[in-house]
């Protein structure tokens, strides 16, 4: 395989890969509010351990003295747990779909932010859930995340060759291959949490209600739905509400199936997830128009996936309709907005309420 990966796809490789351990994507505004010593599974209002001398007079003082969460240091160890679990997902097969495990493989383990398992944990988190009988259910998320890129990178959709700094899965399997990768890693996705949540004794109505749910994220009244309705798009003038309707479905509904699914799992109540949903429908949406603004300011190169490719395809971006300036107020208002949606959560829920803040300020 590395015989074509010319040095271009290497030096993108390496640099993805900084960024994706927090060395530069957490960097700017961010990294101000990260702190070495913080620890996310500390309580978020503890007060100072009784061992440690008081330092002020005022019980109050000991009461905020709390460690900023540590956003970098989060997502590096949820991202080694998901990467630990995607990389034993798919058996490797000596027969006749060898092939098609290794063009799965070389699509899954590419890197990737891994933003919707992440929110599926943290959601569980959020509820009060314990991750580990949710992790096969984020794995899963992440193998339809990896189909729909390889499906959308093919030459009858978006032709594109570079994706995750590597080349895109037709290009090194062919497209007949890259095609089936893409089914396999969708279709394998649903048994792979079948079978979890069952050896998790998750019970069977809340395993149906998820599957239903992520189905119809993904189906055709979803992604495939919003994928199709942004291909009859091209070269079309859209008014923002179109273009906000075609990414409620085409990035959109899979967040909300990754946020509600992983909350479900956890136990959360009806109230939880109607506010979880509108949490998860506003982060969205500040990811896909953060999606848009990266397309016009960062290079290829940083990226590892073309950049500028909105434009040249005559799609009907944010930019396109509302100008840089107030797209990036717009994303950072839905952030806000998503933040909102978390008021009545604990200090459980921070790392979803810091996650929105992710989804505007990263780099790739
Ligand atoms: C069903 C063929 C088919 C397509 C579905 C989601 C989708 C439609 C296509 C993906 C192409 C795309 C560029 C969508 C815009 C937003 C998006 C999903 C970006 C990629 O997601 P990231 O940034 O990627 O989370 P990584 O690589 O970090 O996982």
């Amino acid at each position: 395989m590395r015989g074509l990966r010319p040095a271009i796809f290497e030096s993108i490789s390496r640099r993805r890969s900084e960024l994706l351990t927090g060395e530069g994507v957490v960097g700017g505004r961010l990294k101000e509010v990260s702190h070495q010593q913080s620890d996310f599974e500390r309580p978020m209002q503890q007060a100072k351990s009784s061992s440690e001398p008081a330092t002020t007079a005022d019980p109050a003082a000991t009461l905020i003295s709390v460690p900023p969460f540590d956003l970098a240091r989060y997502l590096r160890e949820r991202t080694g747990v998901i990467e630990r679990q995607l990389a034993i997902s798919i058996a490797e097969s000596d027969g006749p779909a060898n092939r098609l495990v290794e063009a799965m493989r070389y699509s899954l383990m590419a890197g990737g932010k891994r933003l919707r398992p992440i929110l599926a944990l943290a959601a569980c988190e959020a509820v009060g859930g314990q991750i580990e009988p949710a992790i096969g259910y984020a794995c899963a998320l992440e193998m339809i995340h990896t189909y729909s890129l390889v499906h959308d990178d093919l030459p009858c959709m978006d032709d594109d060759d570079l994706r995750r700094g590597r080349p895109t899965n037709h290009k090194v399997f062919g497209e007949a291959i890259a095609t089936l990768a893409g089914d396999g890693l969708l279709t394998d996705a649903f048994g792979l949490f079948a079978r979890s949540a069952k050896a998790a004794g998750i019970p069977a109505e809340l395993v149906v209600d998820t599957i239903a749910e992520l189905a119809d994220a993904c189906g055709s009244a979803g992604m495939v739905g919003g994928q199709v309705i942004d291909l009859l798009a091209e070269g079309q003038p859209l008014t923002q509400l179109e273009l906000e309707q075609l990414h409620s479905k085409k990035t959109g509904a899979l967040f909300v199936a990754s946020v509600c699914g992983g909350a479900r799992l956890g136990g959360a109540e009806p109230a939880q997830l109607q506010a979880l949903q509108k949490y998860a429908r506003a982060l969205g949406l500040a990811f896909q128009v953060t999606d848009d603004l990266l397309d016009v300011e960062q290079t290829t190169e940083r990226l590892g996936k073309r950049s500028q490719k909105d434009h040249e395809r005559g799609k009907a971006t944010y930019p396109s309709i509302l100008g840089i300036e107030r797209s990036r107020a717009m994303a950072h208002e839905l952030a806000d907005h998503a933040r909102d949606a978390l008021a009545g959560f604990d200090g459980r829920a921070e790392p979803l309420r810091m996650l929105a803040g992710f989804a505007v300020e990263r780099k790739l």
